[in-house]
């Protein structure tokens, strides 16, 4: 067995190497320059939101330490940088009137990046919907489509003469999951309906999103960010094997699909027919370049009638799987075949912008396990690669200790630590894990 940090899997020059992270996860300044509340403010000031009564603020305060994070960037060696645009900040109800001080953060990032010869990658949307957009309908309101498209235009408008990649979202089926099945992500809704709505209407918002980044940026390489794990039934059970059959198609096929094969996968097609109108899987499924793959682990479930209104639950893990701190499975194998699948299904290069290991809270700068998991996912991303797998870069989620959603500060998931007291930075082993892998390339 290789030991981490010892030889390194080695990729082709041109292979990204990155880190990702999110608007809402870092920036903080929620109410500063006339950024408008998101959907995630309201979940977070309301009691028992957020666990610990965590909130946006301060998160990593990046909204003003962008170049200190900047220079850890560099110091990491990396090529590019995700981050997604929080559009809030940019149009503070959502829509109408642009926020000039808004733009103006944006501005500064990129500019920053680029002179650090870091090629920034943009995500539009990282599920800090504007309140405002929410109080119209949100996702689940068909307008929702143009409302996004007009806001890709104008963030193609504002920076598409230096951003060249952009997704249009990220996790579709895990934000509208969360939302509007589980109740449990902002806006805390629980309503088949109102999700398969909303699945239907983020797909709209994507294709029509992607027409106004080819129009304006004709440069751009354009792609959209899906999680994908393997979902995998508790038990041979039939009723298992149907439920995980079905978690499948709500977690992992019912986007890509639509978006690249122009089709609903089976199980979910029958339900949402009726939102579904004449000339919409055209609108959904537009030419892309790439696909964005976020993967940790693979998902257990079980049969459980109307359980999370789907008829599922999440299953037990098998005994004999390690875990992480948090207790998601560690499968770096799962990993390869993911790679692999994906491949042959969408024939798209793949980027993987997100892959990392989270921890509970107490974690310092000391993470040898974060560095055996990194290390044993690169190796199997190497593997995948060496057998067909069209893969093209990596980015680690994330590159600092961040708001980690519901579970706010107290799930850790960086390469940099923070300390949200003093927001001192300190770089854990796994930074210098990577730093060095980078180097070695
Ligand atoms: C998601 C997001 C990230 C998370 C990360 C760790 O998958 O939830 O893209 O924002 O922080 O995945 O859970």
């Amino acid at each position: 067995m290789k030991k981490s940090g010892q030889a390194f899997a080695t990729f082709p020059k041109d292979f990204v190497w990155g880190v990702s992270t999110s608007s809402f996860q870092i920036e903080g300044a929620t109410q500063e320059d006339g950024r408008g509340p998101s959907i995630w403010d309201t979940l977070a000031a309301r009691q028992g939101g957020i666990a610990n009564g965590d909130r946006g603020d301060p998160a990593c305060d990046h909204y003003h330490r962008w170049p200190d994070d900047i220079a850890l960037m560099r110091w990491l060696g990396l090529d590019a940088y995700r981050f997604s645009i929080a559009w809030p900040r940019l149009l503070p109800r959502g829509r109408g009137a642009p926020n000039p001080a808004g733009i103006a953060f944006y501005d500064r990032l990129i500019d920053g990046l680029l002179e650090a010869g870091i090629e920034p990658w943009a995500c539009l949307y990282h599920w800090d919907l504007p309140q405002g957009l929410q109080d119209l309908g949100g996702w689940p309101h068909r307008d929702s489509a143009g409302w996004f498209a007009d806001y890709a235009a104008l963030c193609a408008k504002c920076f598409g003469d230096r951003v060249k990649r952009f997704a249009t979202m990220n996790e579709f089926s895990v934000f509208t999951f969360f939302a509007y099945a589980l109740g449990w992500g902002a806006p805390n809704i629980s309503n088949q309906a109102e999700h398969l709505k909303a699945i239907h209407h983020t797909n709209l918002a994507h294709g029509a999103a992607v027409d106004a980044l080819r129009a304006l940026v004709p440069d751009a390489a354009i792609g959209a960010i899906h999680s994908v794990q393997p979902a995998r039934p508790q038990s041979q059970a039939a009723e298992d094997v149907e439920a995980a059959a079905l978690f499948d198609e709500v977690w992992n096929k019912g986007f890509p699909d639509a978006q690249l094969l122009a089709h609903y996968p089976p199980r979910i097609a029958r339900l949402i027919e009726p939102y579904v109108r004449a000339g919409d899987m055209a609108r959904i499924a537009r030419p892309l370049d790439w696909f964005g793959l976020n993967h940790y682990s693979p998902m257990y479930v079980r049969a459980e009638p109307g359980g999370m209104r789907w008829g599922f639950e999440w299953g037990a893990l098998p005994e004999s799987l390690p875990k992480t701190d948090i207790g998601w499975p560690i499968d770096p194998d799962a990993f390869r075949q993911t790679l692999l699948d994906l491949t042959a299904r969408y024939r798209l290069p793949i980027y993987v912008t997100e892959n990392g290991y989270g921890v509970g809270s107490g974690e310092g700068a000391d993470d040898p396990r974060r560095v055996d998991y990194l290390a044993a996912y690169v190796r199997a991303m190497r593997q995948a690669k060496r057998q067909g797998a069209d893969v093209r870069g990596y980015f680690v989620w994330s590159l600092l200790d961040n708001f980690e959603w519901g579970a706010g500060y107290g799930t850790r998931f960086g390469l940099v630590h923070v300390d949200f007291k003093t927001q001192k930075r300190t770089p854990k082993k796994s930074a210098h894990w990577y730093r060095a892998l980078i180097k070695a390339q």
